[in-house]
């Protein structure tokens, strides 16, 4: 039985410096093989989404579909990158020719901003199969079709710090989030914007990560290890082994130098174009540093302490360390 559950708005600052009304959804989480208490894991998302997430969870999945889905800012359009190479035999001359966004559709981006151009929810369903899509969204609130069809389902993490970050930089050099760094920490950590909390998310991912249709990875192990990786996907993907040549070709393209560079992956210029309603900065920029650790000199060594205060908090009732998700940071 699909049963969708709001609660109460969030907090009237966070919600008028995210510019928008803000809910928190769950779900019963059928068909998840974790048992978990899905009913009562709620997660903030725009009223938008909240009103129309039945579209994304009725979504008719077919068998052949691969999603992705991450915390925002943990490396989705780099695993994006990768996943949609491998499973279009590497087709480079399409991958030159179309943007990323348009090749792998993030689905709940139009139930986020109600100025968005497109539906997106239409779009992925649109794309030629094998559709590799993209979204946010946590194993409960993803189209329940993947866990009852079990199809491929790709999770990339990334160590909170960097994300508090990356996140913080991105929403608020955008103009989609009004508030001071200090603000969004704040907003962040109480679980009050869009996509948090990020905790719930991440693990329980990482708790499913030898389900035979989920693959999980790590920002981190993308950076100490790309190629592994990428075999590794290739394999869950189910395509011929890469020639030695193919691989190399592969890892060039993913670098951060090179998918900076690459207007057909980098969205800067994309958003930066249609930000007349959004206030983008002139610095904005969708790929800033790409590296693990950017918050040991962009964080002040008190936000550092909080956020891992709250992660141990978190983490210490499953008895698991960073370490356990993320290796050594
Ligand atoms: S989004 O908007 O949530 O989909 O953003 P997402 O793609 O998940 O995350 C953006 C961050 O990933 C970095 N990135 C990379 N790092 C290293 N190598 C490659 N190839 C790469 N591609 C993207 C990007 O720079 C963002 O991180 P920060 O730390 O902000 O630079």
């Amino acid at each position: 039985m699909i049963h969708i559950k709001q609660s109460e708005s969030v907090s009237e600052a966070p919600a008028r410096r995210q510019k928008a009304e803000m809910v928190k959804v769950s779900t019963n989480g059928d068909f998840i093989p974790l048992k978990w208490n899905w009913a009562e894991t709620w997660f903030t998302v725009q009223k938008l989404f909240g009103e129309n997430i039945k579209d994304i969870y009725d979504f008719e999945v077919k068998q052949d579909d691969v999603f992705i889905t991450t915390f925002p800012k943990s490396g989705t359009t780099w695993i994006q990158e990768a996943t949609w190479l491998l499973l279009n035999n590497l087709d480079y001359d399409e991958a030159k020719k179309v943007h990323l966004w348009q090749r792998s559709v993030y689905m709940d981006i139009s139930l986020l901003y109600d100025t968005f151009f497109h539906n997106s929810i239409d779009a992925a369903r649109q794309l030629k199969s094998p559709r590799c899509i993209k979204t946010h969204l946590p194993a409960h609130l993803l189209p329940r079709q993947i866990w009852q069809k079990k199809v491929k389902l790709i999770y990339c993490a990334r160590n909170p710090k960097d994300v508090v970050l990356s996140y913080s930089h991105f929403l608020r050099s955008k103009g989609a989030y009004e508030g001071s760094m200090q603000d969004f920490i704040d907003d962040f950590l109480s679980d009050e914007t869009t996509y948090t909390p990020y905790w719930p998310h991440v693990h329980t991912m990482w708790l499913m990560r030898s389900e035979p249709n989920v693959f999980f990875t790590t920002f981190e192990e993308m950076k100490r290890d790309l190629r592994g990786v990428a075999m590794r996907l290739n394999t869950f993907l189910g395509q011929p082994d890469l020639t030695e040549a193919q691989m190399e070709k592969l890892l060039d393209h993913l670098s951060f130098k090179n998918m900076k560079e690459n207007e057909q992956v980098n969205p800067t210029n994309l958003i930066k174009r249609n930000s007349t309603r959004s206030n983008t900065q002139a610095d904005f920029e969708f790929m800033r540093r790409g590296i693990v650790g950017a918050y040991k000199d962009e964080l002040s060594a008190d936000n550092q302490q909080r956020i891992n205060d709250w992660t141990e908090r978190y983490l210490k009732e499953f008895n698991i360390t960073l370490a356990d998700i993320f290796g050594d940071l």
